[in-house]
């Protein structure tokens, strides 16, 4: 069979795109890399004390700190030098579900996007009408763990901010705090997997899924896209899945994935295109076209991640909940028995319990905002010479956002391997001084709260020391946009206004990559509210 459209990935963008082009009567093949993730799309992976329930790791928010501890991580893609979700749901699946709804500001022509994109309301509250947030996710409606949020909310008010519910005023960043808000549903992980994609599996006529299918590459005459090269020959001829005359390819694979494909596909630097050229990899190179069809785009470049700066606090009356090490082998029963009984108390939340912005202007009269997020526990970044109780530490980790202006690239190692291949943290250095006069006023604030006590950084290091020295591995926060960036210019932009690559008659890119710089808070919502609206620019082309 030939499909209206193939989308590749299974992630927030490609599964929203999925639903929205089924909606519409088109038929759609989802093509992801990976397997299960939570209980409703197969998944099994269920905590010894969880048994026989069918609340997986991938269900419980309060298993999310113990995604790194497991003897088979199988959920990271194992491709990618940073953290990357390779199940269905991607990243959706193992984030910590941080959900903030879009603003202006994250649509606006100052942070990078083309005229056409700033009425991204209507996509926004179609987002939201989906997938509501929550700051309460606890099925009994209470607050769990909240001591943390207690103690930095008194010196978050001691230096001016005033507490909010952070998105019922998503355009209102300064000087303010509130209750963290998730992406959850009934005390369990929710995002497009809970909703759009069951929508778009009930439409059985017109939706198509295979699990652990990777795409390497588009195959195109030209920049004509007739199909895309999977692994599974009952597919079509040679694993290649194709288009129906007129059909479109969507690439959803995140911000690495999607510029692996492209540069496999002969789309994007020629560094990166002679690198697959010279691989070892067999169906890489079989695929790639001759260097007569290659387009050159700047795949890859323009990226930003939050540079993040984890400071660590102890006071006497917080609860570190043993930095959530026993969460998912030898939780506290009382908390494992009630999150069994009805999805309430500890375990309906991920550990993270409250969040604040503000702005500083640089140097260079730039305006940079800050996002904080304030978590129990969070031993392992404790780098101190003080003595500490570990059983009251908690952690504040500071975050550059909007109005970053550093910038790295991405691309692919010998291995065809996704890297980071000029972080893009602090290559400006205004970003790192702005970095650290925020983190010197939360300390100047220490004093106003009894009880409370820094221990990292400590009193063997300056601030801008600290700052300066903390490793591109530790600023990683996982919120990569700006790879395929959306522009007006293939000089500069990889997919035009329509979400289109340029240079391409049918080939379109849907997720994190097109988002031209960061959002104010972890970018999930933005990246929906943009899939919403590029579905709809897609949807009205001829
Ligand atoms: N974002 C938030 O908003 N809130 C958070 O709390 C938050 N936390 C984290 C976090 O704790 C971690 C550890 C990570 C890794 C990310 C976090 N993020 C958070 C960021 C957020 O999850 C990502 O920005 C978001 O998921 C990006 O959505 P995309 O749709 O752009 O891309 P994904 O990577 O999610 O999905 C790509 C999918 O394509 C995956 O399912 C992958 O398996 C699949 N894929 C990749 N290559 C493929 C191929 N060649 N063929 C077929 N499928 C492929």
């Amino acid at each position: 069979s030939a499909y209206d459209y193939i989308v590749v990935g299974g992630g927030p963008g490609g599964i929203i795109a999925a639903d929205r082009l089924s909606e519409a009567g088109k038929t759609v093949l989802l093509l992801e890399r990976g397997g299960p993730s939570t209980a409703q799309t197969g998944g099994t992976y269920t905590p010894s004390w969880g048994i026989p329930t069918n609340l997986t790791k991938f269900d419980i928010p309060g298993a999310f700190e113990t995604f790194w501890g497991d003897a088979d991580q199988y959920w990271w893609c194992d491709d990618i030098s940073v953290w990357a979700g390779c199940l269905i749901g991607g990243g959706g699946s193992v984030n910590a579900g941080l959900y903030w709804y879009a603003s202006d500001s994250d649509f606006s022509l100052a942070s990078g996007w083309p005229t056409g994109w700033q009425n991204h309301a209507p996509y926004t509250a179609k987002v939201a009408a989906r997938l509501p947030f929550t700051d309460h996710p606890s099925t009994d409606g209470r607050r769990y763990l909240e001591q943390s949020s207690t103690v930095m909310g008194q010196l978050l008010n001691s230096q001016g901010y005033a507490q909010t519910t952070i998105n019922a005023r998503p355009d209102v960043k300064e000087h303010v705090f509130g209750f963290s808000s998730y992406d959850y549903l009934g005390g369990k992980r929710a995002g497009p997997v809970a909703t759009y994609l069951q929508t778009a599996l009930a439409r059985k006529s017109l939706t198509t899924v295979k699990l652990y299918t990777p795409v390497s590459a588009v195959v195109r005459t030209g920049g004509i896209i007739i199909g895309v090269q999977t692994n599974n020959t009952s597919l079509g001829p040679q694993g290649v899945a194709q288009l129906r005359p007129g059909g479109r390819v969507i690439l959803s694979a995140g911000a690495f994935g999607t510029s692996r494909i492209l540069y496999q596909s002969g789309i994007g630097p020629s560094d990166m295109l002679e690198i697959v050229q010279r691989s070892g990899s067999k169906v890489a190179k079989a695929h790639l076209p001759p260097p007569a069809q290659w387009i050159d785009l700047p795949v890859g470049y323009s990226v930003s991640d939050n540079p993040g700066v984890t400071l660590v606090f102890t006071h006497p009356s917080v609860d570190a909940y043993d930095s959530w090490a026993n969460a998912w082998t030898n939780p506290r029963p009382a908390d494992a028995a009630q999150y069994l009984k009805d999805q309430s108390g500890v375990y309906a939340d991920a550990s993270v319990k409250l969040n604040f912005w503000r702005s500083y202007v640089g140097e260079d009269k730039k305006k940079r905002w800050i996002q904080g997020t304030v978590r129990p526990g969070g031993v392992s970044y404790a780098m101190t010479s003080f003595p500490f109780n570990a059983s009251q530490v908690f952690a504040v980790t500071l975050y550059l956002s909007t109005g970053l202006t550093s910038r790295g690239r991405i691309g692919i190692d010998s291995n065809l391997n996704g890297v980071p291949l000029v972080q893009p943290y602090f290559t400006d250095p205004v970003d790192e001084a702005t970095l650290v006069t925020a983190i010197e006023d939360v300390i100047a604030s220490v004093k106003n709260v009894s009880g409370l006590k820094l221990i990292t950084p400590d009193n063997t290091t300056t601030v801008a020391d600290f700052v300066h020295t903390y490793a591109d591995g530790n600023l990683l926060s996982n919120h990569w946009v700006g790879a395929n960036k959306v522009g007006i210019s293939p000089a500069s932009a990889v997919v035009d206004v329509n979400a289109k690559v340029f240079n391409t008659s049918n080939l379109f890119v849907v997720d994190a990559s097109i988002i031209p710089s960061l959002p104010y808070g972890n970018p999930t919502g933005v990246i929906m509210s943009a899939a919403e609206q590029a579905v709809a620019k897609i949807l009205a082309l001829k």
